[in-house]
């Protein structure tokens, strides 16, 4: 059923994907603000958003400066930049985009994998360099991902779409979680740190949040141990980046592989200076198919709590929010 929404208004802060806002536009009366700071909310727009679709951190601040809001569509299945707590608690519910992005942050962190473990990137700047001609093959590499043993943190959907890819490479797997997760067969650690220590490679899938929150610190590193890997394609918050780059300096660990940082686009120097790193600028979800999948999934969202007053992917802090009568 499709309703007509073209008098409610949904307010997008800051940069959204181009086919989401698009989507917005046509189906809802869409106003833009540069940031999504309370100081430019006029009184237009308190006296009339009542959803927000975003790609962009969202305060208490901003919700409470929104009176009539109802909705807000994060665009990513990491939520972490919205005060969802906040949101559960004034009534207004909160959507992300699960599942679309899946499959592709999985390859994304098996690619990253091998190119930490195998130094593909290195290797090809090897030839481009026209190193091959001049010098010979590359030096083999110290590390391999035969033998090795598999952690995962965060066993959510993504962490058993590449846990199902590990397995297929041969790898016995893992995990560390809130909780055991009843549907999966892979040994359970109650803990990080037993986790690191029964593994040699890390791979953490983990959300933001002060639950994760540099989790992954010196401890963690020193169990992982010399010939450890550690990945993460989840979250930078959840690691302590001071000390993973001292951990990769002096050898307590191997190598690591990066897709995200705790101060994104910034990457600590000592990270990018160390011949052991493999990193990549945020890219795990990042093609055109799944992208748009995303900005679908944003749109859908909006369209259906204010079709039928029922969210398609509600996170579970709000998941109690139900539609006010209309
Ligand atoms: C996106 C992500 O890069 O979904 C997430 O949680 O981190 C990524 O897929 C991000 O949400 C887009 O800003």
């Amino acid at each position: 059923m499709t309703s007509d929404n073209s008098a409610v208004t949904i307010l997008v802060p800051g940069k959204l994907h181009e086919h989401a806002a698009k989507r917005v536009d046509g189906a809802f009366r869409m106003v833009r603000v540069d940031r999504a700071d309370p100081k430019f909310v006029t009184d237009d727009m308190a006296g009339s958003v009542r959803g927000i679709a975003a790609m962009t951190a969202i305060n208490a601040a901003f919700i409470d400066a929104l009176p009539k809001l109802e909705i807000i569509a994060n665009f990513g299945v990491g939520y972490d930049a919205v005060d969802a707590k906040h949101a559960g608690k004034k009534g207004v519910m909160v959507t992300n985009t699960p599942d679309v992005l899946t499959e592709e942050v999985a390859d994304t962190a098996l690619g990253l994998l091998l190119n930490t473990v195998r130094e593909l990137p290195r290797a090809e700047s090897w030839l481009r360099e026209g190193r091959w001609v001049r010098d010979g093959a590359y030096p083999l590499t110290g590390t391999t991902l035969r033998g090795r043993r598999a952690g995962i943190f965060g066993m959510g959907r993504i962490g058993l779409a590449i846990a199902r890819r590990l397995e297929a490479f041969g790898l016995p797997v893992a995990y560390h979680n809130r909780s055991r997760v009843e549907s999966v067969g892979y040994e359970y650690h109650p803990t990080l740190l037993g986790l690191a220590e029964a593994v040699d490679t890390l791979i953490s899938v983990a959300p933001g949040g002060a639950a994760t929150e540099k989790a992954v610190n010196a401890k963690v590193l020193e169990a992982l141990g010399p010939n450890g890997v550690f990945v993460n394609i989840g979250r930078g918050s959840t690691v302590d980046e001071a000390a993973l780059a001292k951990a990769l300096a002096d050898g307590t660990i191997r190598a690591a592989g990066l897709d995200v940082f705790a101060n994104e686009p910034n990457v600590p120097q000592a990270l990018l200076d160390a011949p052991n790193t493999s990193l990549l600028p945020h890219v795990g979800s990042a093609s055109v198919h799944t992208r748009e999948a995303m900005a679908d999934l944003v749109a859908d969202n909006l369209v259906s709590w204010f079709g039928s007053g029922r969210p398609l992917t509600p996170v579970p802090e709000t998941a109690h929010v139900a539609a006010k009568q209309r």
